[in-house]
């Protein structure tokens, strides 16, 4: 009966422990969209890497099983099941339990690692419908299970074993988040980062809801974030120009590794991470990097003579075509800025700063060859750059004095500076005549692209304003591109991309979506550009039964619909649109057009950033001898294809 009591006492204390989370769940995971249901998996994955990174862990294992139940496995020594001092009740128990279990421990120092909010296994088991822990010390196995939080009974021995480790599984709580479909590659993305940021931890990940086809991989990488500005180069199909260069280094308690490898295109990839979380917004390891770079190519290219005494390489001279990698990992780091995309403490960037210029000058004199090498493409940059300077001012000038003279082919809306007016970017002059058919004069534009495109992957700003495809583009939206770039210049309120629904399609889209997202970036962030959505069937019985279809499913839908009561859909007609051409200007304006009647998907940052990413795996060339990267990541595309 006392002992009853006790656990009661306990319980209630629980109960409030872990309410918070449940009435508040965006406060501690960020929301409840599927990002917060994949935090759910960072939360105990990052706990799993800090054993390992603790050295007591060689291998994780994230496994997506039927019913979107997640089980995550590591072969540490296992969650201390003792009875905790002052709780009562076993450690693992208060790990899963109270929230911010890990101040109770009076050790900040344990945890290296760390999701958004470093919050923790509490918070998982608090937003689970239900969860389990498997806890291995040698000599028994340890469970104990909880429902949204509550547990009914205490960890427990269930039987012998000679194993370590620790077993967490969990369903999300359907009641809490908006979807509990994880997806893979997300997954995928992510774990595959940590293996490169952990170097040597196995992650095994693997996917088995579909029984049919079950998916796993291992990610297991010696060479750490090495191989990380490797994987990105395969992946962009980039050929690499000189070796990854690679320099580490330890300050207190602090440590910070960096790999950089410059490659044949222009742009610019730095990825910097602290405690394995990414900072999108950098941060002073990021800036320490920066000035080192800059300061020691300058001092470099002088001291050997590449560099005149009056020329002088600037930082984006010395980043471009550069993909590195910085990772610090500090026993406590303070994240700034409104998404928390930013590394504060100030005392890591003097202290990367030394090391990069210390370790990067010794490597550049220890490697005369790559050191020059890098010298020339930064002095080529600095050539380009003032070329592009040059092409801009021209740029400038002209539009002084023509007054910006629109394109002729762009057919403008009547109405301006009015809210709603609209620009249809169309691939084609058979569409584009549709389109212009079927608009509303009033306040859409249609404008038709023609001639060549230029490969924005491998292209300098200055080619921007020499090619014919996109000027128009920048004349007719009028806001400039680039550092002239200038969003209250937009001469319409919603930019759409109108392509047809096929591979082509999906090509023109995706480089001009990386156009906007590399050239007008602020047009996407504001949330200005939007594709629109032609259907793929007509599905018709007679004049006037007509009904259009955006998928297959929908088609099927249709057929039945029109079919006679016993089946028979011989009646039906099918039409399949193979491009916006096909339509005419009533159907086109029906359909796609009407603001009334048609769907517009607005594009997104994360659309945006996924179109960059793949753009050189569409734009074919040198990326045949990738053939199995390009395979494996080619299903990225289709999934832009939204
Ligand atoms: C599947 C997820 O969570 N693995 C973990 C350990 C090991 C220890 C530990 C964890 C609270 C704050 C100490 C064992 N022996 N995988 C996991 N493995 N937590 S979580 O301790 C947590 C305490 O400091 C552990 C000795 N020290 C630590």
């Amino acid at each position: 009966m006392m002992e009853e009591e006790r656990y009661d006492a306990e319980q209630i204390q629980v109960l409030e422990g872990l309410d918070p989370v449940r009435k508040r769940p965006g406060m501690y995971i960020g929301s409840t969209s599927i990002d917060g249901l994949h935090h759910l998996v960072y939360e105990i994955v990052d706990n799993a890497i800090d054993e390992a990174l603790a050295g007591y862990c060689t291998e994780i294992t994230v496994e997506i099983l039927p019913e979107n139940i997640i089980r995550v496995s590591d072969n540490g020594r296992g969650i201390p099941t003792g009875i905790h001092p002052t709780e009562g009740i076993s450690a693992a128990t208060v790990v899963y339990t109270v929230l911010h279990a890990g101040g109770k421990f009076g050790g900040g120092g344990y945890k290296v690692s760390g999701g958004l909010h470093g919050v923790g296994a509490s918070v998982v088991n608090a937003l689970s419908e239900w969860l389990e822990i498997r806890v291995r010390d040698g000599k028994h196995e340890h469970f104990q299970h909880f429902d949204r939080g509550e547990y009914k009974e205490p960890l427990k021995i269930v039987g012998d074993t000679q194993e370590t480790g620790t077993i967490v599984t969990f369903k999300a709580d359907a009641e809490i988040f908006e979807t509990t479909q994880y997806d893979y590659e997300v997954l995928l993305k992510r774990m595959r980062e940590q293996a490169f940021l952990n170097a040597g931890i196995r992650i095994i990940i693997s996917d088995t809801r579909d029984e049919n086809e079950p998916v796993s991989e291992t990610l297991h990488y010696e060479g750490g974030i090495r191989q990380f500005v490797e994987h990105i180069h395969a992946v962009k199909g980039y050929e690499s120009v000189g070796d990854v260069i690679y320099v580490s280094g330890r300050q207190d308690d602090s440590v910070a590794e960096i790999a950089m490898q410059y490659n044949d295109s222009y742009n610019e990839v730095i990825l910097s991470f602290a405690n394995n979380i990414h900072t999108k917004d950098g941060g002073s390891h990021e800036t320490g990097f920066k000035n080192a770079l800059t300061k020691v190519v300058n001092d470099y290219g002088r001291q050997f003579g590449k560099l005149k005494e009056n020329e002088k390489l600037s930082g984006d001279d010395v980043r471009e075509g550069l993909t590195a990698i910085v990772s610090v990992k500090l026993t406590e780091c303070e994240f700034e800025g409104q998404t928390k995309g930013r590394l504060g403490n100030p005392q890591v960037r003097p202290f990367v700063e030394k090391l990069v210029q210390e370790k990067l000058m010794s490597y550049f004199e220890m490697n005369p060859e790559t050191a020059g090498t890098i010298i020339d493409k930064c002095l080529a940059a600095r050539k380009a750059r003032e070329a592009a300077k040059a092409a801009r001012d021209t740029a400038r000038r002209k539009t002084a004095m023509e007054n910006a003279s629109l394109p002729g082919k762009l057919a403008d809306c009547s109405e301006h500076g009015v809210e709603n007016t609209e620009i249809y970017i169309v691939e084609g002059d058979s569409a584009g005549g549709s389109a212009k058919g079927g608009r509303d004069r009033r306040y859409q534009a249609i404008l038709p692209l023609w001639g060549k495109m230029l490969n924005v992957e491998k292209a300098r700003i200055d080619k921007v304003y020499g090619n014919e495809k996109l000027m128009p583009v920048v004349t007719a939206l009028g806001t400039g591109i680039g550092e002239d770039f200038n969003l209250e210049k937009l001469r319409y309120d919603k930019v759409i991309i109108m392509a047809d629904a096929d591979v082509d399609g999906c090509h023109i889209r995706t480089l001009l979506l990386t156009f906007f997202f590399r050239y007008m970036r602020p047009l996407i962030e504001n949330g200005n550009v939007y594709i629109a959505q032609p259907p793929l069937y007509r599905v018709s019985r007679g004049e006037k039964k007509v009904f259009y279809a955006f998928s297959d499913a929908e088609r099927d839908k249709y057929i039945a619909e029109l079919a006679d009561k016993d089946g028979n859909s011989s009646k039906v007609a099918v039409q399949r649109y193979k491009g916006l051409g096909e339509m005419d200007s009533e159907q086109l304006w029906e359909t796609t057009m009407n603001p009334e009647t048609r769907t517009i998907l607005r594009v997104k940052m994360e659309d945006a950033i996924r179109a960059d990413e793949i753009i050189t795996i569409l734009m074919g060339d040198k990326v045949m001898p990738r053939k199995d990267y390009i395979e494996k990541y080619a299903k990225t595309v289709e999934n832009l294809d939204i």
